[in-house]
């Protein structure tokens, strides 16, 4: 809920596994006031919204309905979770050229309307669409978060602390880079209490292994993720409308972050009312340098095959 009288508002565009899954998690948790579903599948949304309404007498005040790109007016965050599903023989370059058109005209829609809020992306590839919605709204980037390494990072410590034994909230490590193939582990930095980690080469391999590839192993089981990202957004969502100012490891513009400039990638960063209110600078090791510069070489690369 708001800290001040004005009512607070999340709008969700794209109501699919991601976008009503995201819904649900903030409704249970009471985040905001209003919240707000828009798909182009309106069915869908108006569907969500009424058997996410029929549920709130369980709950509290919070209103929910299937809006409309004039409900972004005076939106604290917009959430964009819309995107189109691989074809048959569609290759991954095509897929992106379809999903920058679909971002381009969500973008134009919401900016007629909104002005002044936070745009939260979590659409895939998230770095490549984090960095379009900036070019494209002109907006500073504070205000434009991806959910970058996030969720890859909860699934790092989740696994490190299933391998010692130990509770995934007491585990620091960190997932920076790409939300994708080219991420990395910063295991240098990981730690439990200040301490470093009592981790094999092979156990490390084993938990970096099974990070990375979650998303394959839970789409190959059942189809789609958004459990876990439902978790990540209520969590950004949460830093900003309690202007928390928590260290998240969100995509965002790098500018001489160890020599990597102009690319949009998952770091640790300050996040408040404002948005992204820093980027933190990670002590990482040579190695580890290199792992991230080749990240950004392989964004850059995929930036230069669409154009907006
Ligand atoms: P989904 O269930 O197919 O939902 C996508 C929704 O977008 C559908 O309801 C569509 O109708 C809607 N949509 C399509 N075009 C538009 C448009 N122009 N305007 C409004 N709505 C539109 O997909 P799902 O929810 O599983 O995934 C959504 C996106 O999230 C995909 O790009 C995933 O790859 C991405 N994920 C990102 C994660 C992350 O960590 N950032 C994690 C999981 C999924």
């Amino acid at each position: 809920m708001s800290l001040t009288n004005k009512k607070s508002r999340i709008v969700i565009i794209g109501a699919g596994a991601v976008g009503s899954t995201t819904a649900y998690t903030l409704l249970l948790r009471e985040r905001m006031d209003e919240l707000v579903l828009i798909d182009a599948n309106q069915e869908k949304a108006i569907g969500d919204a009424l058997d996410m309404s029929h549920g709130l007498p369980f709950l509290g005040q919070s209103k929910v309905w299937a809006g409309t790109y004039e409900d972004c007016k005076g939106a604290d965050i917009i959430i964009i979770t819309a995107g189109a599903a691989q074809r048959d023989g569609e290759s991954r370059i095509d897929l992106l050229k379809r999903n920058v058109a679909i971002f381009e005209s969500i973008t134009t829609e919401v900016l007629k309307y909104n002005t002044d809020g936070i745009l939260l992306i979590a659409s895939n590839p998230v770095d490549v669409m984090s960095y379009f919605t900036w070019k494209k709204s002109g907006w500073p980037t504070n205000r434009i978060i991806g959910s970058g390494t996030l969720l890859d990072s909860a699934r790092f410590r989740y696994l490190i602390g299933e391998k010692l034994n130990i509770d995934s909230r007491s585990v620091h490590a960190h997932i920076i880079g790409e939300h994708g193939d080219s991420e990395l582990p910063i295991w240098s930095l990981a730690n439990v209490a200040g301490s470093g980690l009592s981790l094999s080469d092979e156990d490390k391999e084993e938990i970096f292994s099974n990070t990375k590839n979650a998303a394959y192993q839970i789409i190959k089981a059942k189809g789609a993720t958004f459990y876990a990202i439902a978790l990540a957004l209520d969590r950004i969502c949460t830093a900003i409308l309690h202007n928390e100012a928590s260290v998240l490891n969100v995509s965002t513009l790098l500018q001489d972050y160890h020599g990597v400039s102009d690319v949009f990638l998952g770091v640790p960063c300050i996040v408040d009312r404002d948005g992204i209110r820093e980027v933190l600078t990670l002590e990482i090791n040579d190695e580890e340098k290199g792992l991230l510069e080749q990240s950004a070489a392989k964004l850059k690369d995929i930036i230069g095959t669409v154009s907006m």
